[in-house]
């Protein structure tokens, strides 16, 4: 029997997936990749000889190391292994799979606990930008248990509070990398934007839709995810992330009036099977293109004039609050509520050779 691999497996936010010290994977990216494909059982459409969950949302990686940079506690790769292919990508940043960094950091010992609440500050090497999580830590031990509820997740759990600034253009250069507000592919008006996650915005009425639809109800519209993947392939290019064809980025996010009362109401292709809920930084490019004039969001957002805008952007399963501090109709920072919860501690066991 080979050795296995010491790994914590952990919901973050509305995702889950193995968390890794980076000290215990090869530093080859390829060996690394490959034994990462194995532990999760891909490719293969029911990863039943993993410990992925058969879902883009329960296929994923985080990968922690004491942070190498000035004023920062942790640094956390995030990796996408895909379900049905041997893709392992480290194109796109996670917010959801960040939420359990902070309480793994603290329970690891990279970062020392202060108090009833630690700050943990983490490097996101995928797009090197800076998050700021706040941990609950009752008489210096991490806690999972709490009052929290966030939408897509049954129970209540202990917060962890994810701030995150200049997010602005993480993987694209630019926050509106067309240099357009709108843009027009395959006859659709499409808003191209990156503030932490590369996302196309579309109006769901464009694609016959309005905006209700259940998850299952669009995985199963082949119609429409032909459509959402000519224009995908036609932006990835466009935003600066070259042939897209294996990549999980850009997201593609149809948008509709909110119907609950929030700013505006989502179903989000990650990028071929609609999310669940959506994802953390994918929330904040679509708040942002919300709260901005002339992007095709706009005219189907509900925002407040106030600077500090509670952005209630409602999904399939409820909605997500960004907290955004504005300047006129430019984002300065965004905070989001996640609660994680640690699963299973021990090792994980690639294919014997
Ligand atoms: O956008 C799913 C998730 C994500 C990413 C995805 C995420 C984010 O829900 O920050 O959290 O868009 O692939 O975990």
């Amino acid at each position: 029997m080979s050795n296995g691999i010491p790994c914590v497996w952990m919901r973050g936010g509305t995702s889950k997936g193995g968390i890794f010290n980076a000290s215990d994977l090869p530093s080859d990216e390829t060996t690394r990749d490959q034994l990462l494909l194995e532990i999760m059982g891909s490719p293969d459409n029911r990863q039943i000889d993993g410990m992925g969950g058969s879902d883009p949302l329960t296929s994923k990686v985080g990968v922690v190391k004491k942070s190498s940079h000035p004023d920062c506690d942790v640094d956390y790769l995030f990796l996408q292994v895909f379900i049905d292919q041997a893709i392992v990508t480290d194109a796109q940043n996670c917010g959801n799979i960040l939420a359990a960094v902070g309480p793994y950091a603290v329970e690891k010992g990279l970062v020392k606990a202060t108090g009833n609440m630690t700050t943990v500050t983490v490097f996101m090497e995928n797009t090197s930008q800076i998050a700021v999580l706040q941990v609950q830590t009752p008489n210096g031990k991490v806690t999972y248990q709490g009052d929290a509820q966030i939408d897509g997740v049954p129970g209540k759990s202990a917060p962890v509070i994810c701030e995150f600034k200049e997010t602005a253009g993480s993987t694209c250069g630019a926050l509106y990398p067309s240099g357009n507000l709108r843009d027009s592919i395959d006859g659709v008006d499409v808003t191209l934007i990156d503030n932490g996650m590369p996302v196309v915005v579309l109006n769901a009425s464009d694609f016959g839709l309005n905006g209700t639809e259940s998850r299952i109800e669009l995985d199963n519209n082949t119609e429409l995810k032909r459509r959402l993947e000519s224009i995908r392939l036609q932006a990835g290019p466009i935003m600066n992330l070259g042939d897209v064809t294996e990549k999980s980025v850009p997201k593609m996010s149809l948008v509709s009036v909110a119907t609950k009362g929030g700013c505006i109401s989502t179903r989000t292709f990650i990028p071929h099977r609609c999310h669940a809920s959506i994802g953390v930084l994918g929330a904040v490019s679509v708040a942002t293109a919300a709260i901005t004039e002339d992007t095709v969001a706009h005219p189907l957002a509900n925002v407040s004039e106030r600077a500090e805008k509670m952005l209630a952007i409602e999904h399939p399963t409820g909605e997500i609050t960004v907290v955004a501090n504005t300047k006129g109709d430019q984002l300065i920072s965004a905070a989001l509520l996640r609660t994680a919860r640690k699963l299973f501690e021990g090792s994980v066991f690639p294919l014997e050779k």
